[in-house]
């Protein structure tokens, strides 16, 4: 597969809007500036439009609740505005895979009902031969996208923000946003049709470089704004390599909340490239932007360029344990602690964990092999001593070479959180 080298891809696109070959359609213009700063082409242009730093997450609960479908047990869920974060311990003894009643929900909006027999995903766009605007788009039922050789991959979804309230509580730097502990991620085993069987199959085109799937649940406001339906343009490189289209999660149809009729699963990759209730993808020969590729999931802060990172790609290196948050645990007796550990840039090898607050670390024992896109199983044996708090603390390490550093790089909406997480318990 061709290699995605995202920050000269970036500079491509931004080269190719600037020549007005790349469309913007409903992007702040102030977006635009901010992404010419960031690669250093905004001096021939008007500057002073600060980039305002408010994530896109609501920090307040909606009125009526958070929109989700399934029931929210407190014991499994704890719920953030319109999403559901599912609480570590729940995880324990339950396998390999995230059981559906336990998977994390992230909704920008809320959880739309589509009836699956209305449900079409349509095809357009100059990268496709013959069906170049919406209007004449090519149009696919559920049976059809079934008729397909189907693909089955176990993959994380994981909210790029998952970590964010570490920034404040850790490392005394709040920034805005979905709070979330470490409970934004779910590993399920996706089974669909690929992305790349369903574009050769519409007509994909050589110049093609950039898809744009499109969510039917309701538009994005955030602050007076209408940021449209929730989309996120994807390369074609992505797109052609491991990219599903998936109706069925566990071995189960796909759930209301996780997507239903149909999702992209995009392994590896950072939760709001897997976009759900797909409706329509646009394939276009040139660069496409949103919100969400430009505004929303890059990083900015001090140590970013002005206008920020380019467009997130791959999620993080993190490790949780499957204990509450201030867990009281009996002295002088063996506790197996159980966790987890997750790296977007490969198998996780190794995973050391403290139970004296970082002053003495050893090996974790892994229940599984270091596996691409998903977690390791992990545990220690703990008998503490005497009573007392303590911080448990987990630090993992990839096959890429990565461990998990102390601090993690500030940026201003919290994405990306990869430090080693301080686990307060109690011991007595
Ligand atoms: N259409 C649509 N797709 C979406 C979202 C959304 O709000 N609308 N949220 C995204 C984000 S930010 C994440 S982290 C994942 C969450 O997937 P889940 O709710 O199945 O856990 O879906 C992504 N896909
Ligand atoms: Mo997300």
């Amino acid at each position: 597969m061709t290699p995605i080298n995202e920050v000269a891809y970036d500079r491509h696109r931004l080269r190719q809007w600037l020549t007005r070959t790349a469309r913007a359609d409903g992007l702040p213009r102030r977006d635009l500036f901010a992404l010419l700063a960031a690669a250093g082409m905004a001096t021939a242009l008007p500057t002073g439009t600060a980039y305002a730093a408010d994530g896109p997450d609501p920090a307040a609960p909606a009125a009526a609740g958070p929109g989700i479908v399934k029931p929210l047990p407190p014991e499994w869920f704890t719920v953030r505005g319109t999403n559901a974060e599912t609480n570590f311990p729940a995880l324990r003894g339950t396998g390999y895979h995230t059981p559906v009643d336990r998977f994390f929900v992230r909704n920008h909006t809320s959880t739309p009902r589509l009836a699956e027999a209305d449900w079409r995903l349509r095809l357009w766009g100059s990268g496709l031969r013959g069906s170049v605007d919406y209007a004449r788009a090519i149009e696919l039922d559920l049976a059809a996208l079934r008729r397909l050789p189907a693909h089955t991959h176990t993959a994380a979804i994981e909210c790029a923000g998952n970590g964010r309230s570490f920034y404040a509580s850790q490392q005394g730097r709040p920034v805005p946003g979905t709070a979330w502990t470490l409970g934004g991620i779910g590993v399920a085993r996706w089974r669909g049709a690929r992305l790349a069987d369903v574009l050769h199959r519409a007509g994909l085109r050589r110049e093609a470089v950039d898809v744009l799937p499109r969510g039917l649940d309701d538009p994005y406001v955030s602050g007076g704004v209408d940021f449209g339906r929730v989309r996120r343009p994807l390369p074609v490189a992505k797109a052609l390599d491991d990219v599903l289209l998936a109706y069925e999660m566990n071995g189960e149809p796909l759930g209301p909340d996780h997507g239903a009729p149909v999702r992209l699963v995009v392994p590896s990759w950072v939760g709001i490239a897997s976009i759900k209730w797909v409706g329509d993808i646009e394939v276009a020969t040139q660069p496409l932007y949103s919100p969400w590729n430009t505004e929303f999931y890059r990083l900015f802060g001090p140590d970013y360029p002005d206008g920020g990172s380019p467009p997130l790609t791959r999620q993080t290196l993190k490790s949780a344990f499957e204990l509450p948050f201030g867990a009281r645990l009996a002295p002088r007796v063996t506790h197996r602690l159980p966790g987890r550990s997750w790296s977007g840039a490969g198998g996780v090898r190794r995973v050391e964990v403290s139970t004296d607050g970082g002053a003495n670390w050893r090996r974790a024992r892994l229940r599984d092999e270091p596996r691409r896109d998903g977690w390791v199983r992990w545990s220690v044996d703990w008998r503490p001593a005497g009573p007392g708090s303590v911080e448990l603390l987990a630090r993992a390490s990839d096959t890429a070479g990565r461990t998990q550093p102390d601090r993690a790089i500030f940026n201003t909406q919290g994405y990306l959180f990869d430090a080693v997480v301080r686990h307060p318990v109690t011991v007595g």
